[in-house]
């Protein structure tokens, strides 16, 4: 081969991203016996445990509900150190799974992928990455994450500024020490709300800059002893039983009685409970109205803005970090560990960019309509474009050189989440329209239906699937229709794409619970694919 020709890999199935979901999925083609490889971006696996590693990052699921099920002696041998287990840890888990299921010599590192286009004569996907090398994959299978193209400010000037910065998806492998500089923080979702705390640990000043504020509430985490943890593992068919019955795929179900039914003391009692709970249970397994009704909604509100109100010294600043835009779990709500006592500290200040918008980045800091903020590092914990992000990175060409980017222009279109109407044996798993709450709980059976799939396929030898377009758009309406009538309907948040300017609203997740999700991914399974066809 002459030099200048790239080398190309014929395979069955290519699978891209090297995250949780990605890692399992590469680990059931093989064991079905496909030829299957994986190309990641990172020098490293673990997908958002890879990329997230800034001070504070950490599950606010129980460890052990986000682990892997399917290997009982990975169970046996992974001892979890802490209930919410933080990103050294997670990355070192996924390490450990590659490492033990011998997937490591079929995962490429530093390879991104630029573009993959569809070829009708050979049905196989061509697929290039940055460095050049291409990839004839039969199937190819995008496990990019939803949470994985960075979003920073609009705001001009950002290339004059000549500090350290850093995103919270792109943290140094080498860190950033705080110790006696200025720092800013931006943004205060669920990354701002972990890192905060810390930065304001070792700076010698912090300006946190805040759009909106969360309800977030704490996170009441603690160690896994010796003990829990066999107790852990002799429960573990009794705990995957409940990530299987739960909406989101967790250890949570919301309570069966109302609060509406209660007095206001027997109410506040249980907020008590929730509040001081471990975890994301005063969000998932509070009163079953409180996502529902309004008036639940505003009690629930009501007694974590007072919460809130009692931590914060300053009672201005408390009003300006409680949210009066939406009710609690309109968006998906961050969990903390001493978040609010951080404003009490004379360091700490908060700009809120509704009344104090930036104007520009300059050589030195940030500059607002009220003054210039001097800094020697500026954190932007400003979140991504969520879910469809990953893919708008790529350029994606199904049949006749359809580029996925604009079949998506009004938001995206999957049939079941998992394939795409004119984009013959591709397949999504973790991506929109399908996904929830505790990723690998969403992920691990849409793994397992792209492996049978693919492997049916091949006994019947068939080499292409694809769903038709009246397929697609019925899914498209039930996904819609799922989340009418929900409080989250009305949030801004970037389940929606609001974060993102001029991004067309759309709900890019799955809003009616994993239970129902799976419920019709196997009727239509069942239904001979029903809304796919095979050639
Ligand atoms: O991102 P976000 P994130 N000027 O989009 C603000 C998961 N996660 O990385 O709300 C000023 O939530 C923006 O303001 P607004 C979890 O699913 C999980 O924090 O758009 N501010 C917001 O405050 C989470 O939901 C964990 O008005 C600007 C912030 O930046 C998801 O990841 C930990 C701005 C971005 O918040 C995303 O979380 C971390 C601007 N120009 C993340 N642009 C766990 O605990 C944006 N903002 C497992």
């Amino acid at each position: 081969m002459p030099e200048s020709q790239p080398a190309v890999t014929t395979l069955d199935a290519l699978v891209v991203g090297a995250g949780v979901s990605g890692i399992y999925q590469l680990y059931t083609l093989r064991e079905r016996g496909l030829d299957a490889q994986m190309v990641e971006a990172g020098s490293g696996v673990g997908g958002v445990w890879y990329w997230n590693r800034y001070p504070g990052a950490r599950f606010d699921s129980e460890s052990y509900a986000y682990g892997y099920f399917f290997s009982r002696e990975l169970i046996d041998e992974w001892d979890w150190s802490e209930e919410y287990a933080g990103q050294p840890e997670t990355e070192r888990y996924l390490n450990y799974a590659v490492d033990k299921f011998d997937l490591r010599r079929l995962i490429n590192l530093e390879q991104r992928v630029t573009s993959a286009e569809w070829d009708a004569d050979d049905a196989r996907w061509t697929v290039t990455t940055q460095s050049g090398r291409v990839w004839r994959p039969r199937h190819l299978v995008t496990a990019l994450g939803i949470l994985s193209a960075p979003a920073f400010p609009s705001a001009p000037g950002l290339d004059d500024y000549r500090g350290e910065r850093a995103h919270t998806g792109l943290w140094p492998a080498e860190g950033i020490d705080f110790t006696g500089k200025k720092v800013a923080v931006i943004g205060t979702g669920s990354s701002g709300v972990q890192i905060i705390p810390f930065v304001a640990r070792d700076a010698e000043k912090l300006v946190v800059f805040q759009r909106s504020p969360n309800w977030c509430t704490p996170i009441n985490n603690f160690a896994i002893s010796p003990e829990r943890m066999a107790d852990i593992r002799g429960r573990i068919d009794e705990i995957w039983e409940t990530t299987q019955l739960s909406p989101s795929g967790s250890m949570h179900r919301p309570m069966s009685e109302s609060s509406l039914d209660m007095d206001p003391e027997e109410r506040r009692r249980h907020f008590d409970r929730l509040y001081d709970s471990p975890g994301l249970i005063m969000a998932l397994a509070n009163f079953r109205d409180v996502a529902l009704d309004k008036r639940a909604n505003d009690n629930a509100t009501a007694y974590i803005a007072e919460r809130i109100r009692a931590r914060v010294n300053d009672p201005e600043l408390a009003e300006r970090l409680i949210p009066k835009d939406h009710g609690f779990g309109q968006k998906r709500p961050p969990l903390e560990n001493g978040y609010y006592e951080v404003f009490n500290e004379p360091h700490v200040s908060l700009v809120s960019t509704g009344d104090e918008p930036i104007i520009r980045f300059t050589e030195t800091g940030i500059e607002t309509v009220r003054g210039h903020y001097d800094l020697d590092v500026i954190v932007f914990a400003t979140g991504f474009e969520a879910v469809v992000g990953s893919y708008n990175r790529v350029d994606i060409r199904g049949r006749d050189g359809l580029s996925l980017r604009d079949h998506w222009e009004a938001g995206p279109r999957t049939y079941l989440g998992l394939t795409v109407a004119g984009f013959p044996n591709l397949f999504l798993v973790g991506g929109p329209q399908s996904t929830t709450g505790n990723i690998p709980r969403a992920t691990d059976f849409q793994a397992d239906w792209v492996a049978t799939t693919i492997a049916r396929m091949r006994e019947r030898g068939e080499t292409t699937v694809e769903p038709t377009a009246a397929a697609e758009d019925a899914w498209i309406d039930h996904v819609n229709g799922g989340i009418v009538g929900t409080l989250m309907e009305t949030a801004e948040s970037w389940a929606f794409g609001s974060n993102v300017p001029g991004r067309k609203r759309a709900y890019l997740l799955y809003a009616g619970g994993l239970p129902q999700y799976r419920e019709r991914v196997r009727a239509a399974t069942d239904d001979d694919y029903r809304g796919l066809s095979f050639s």
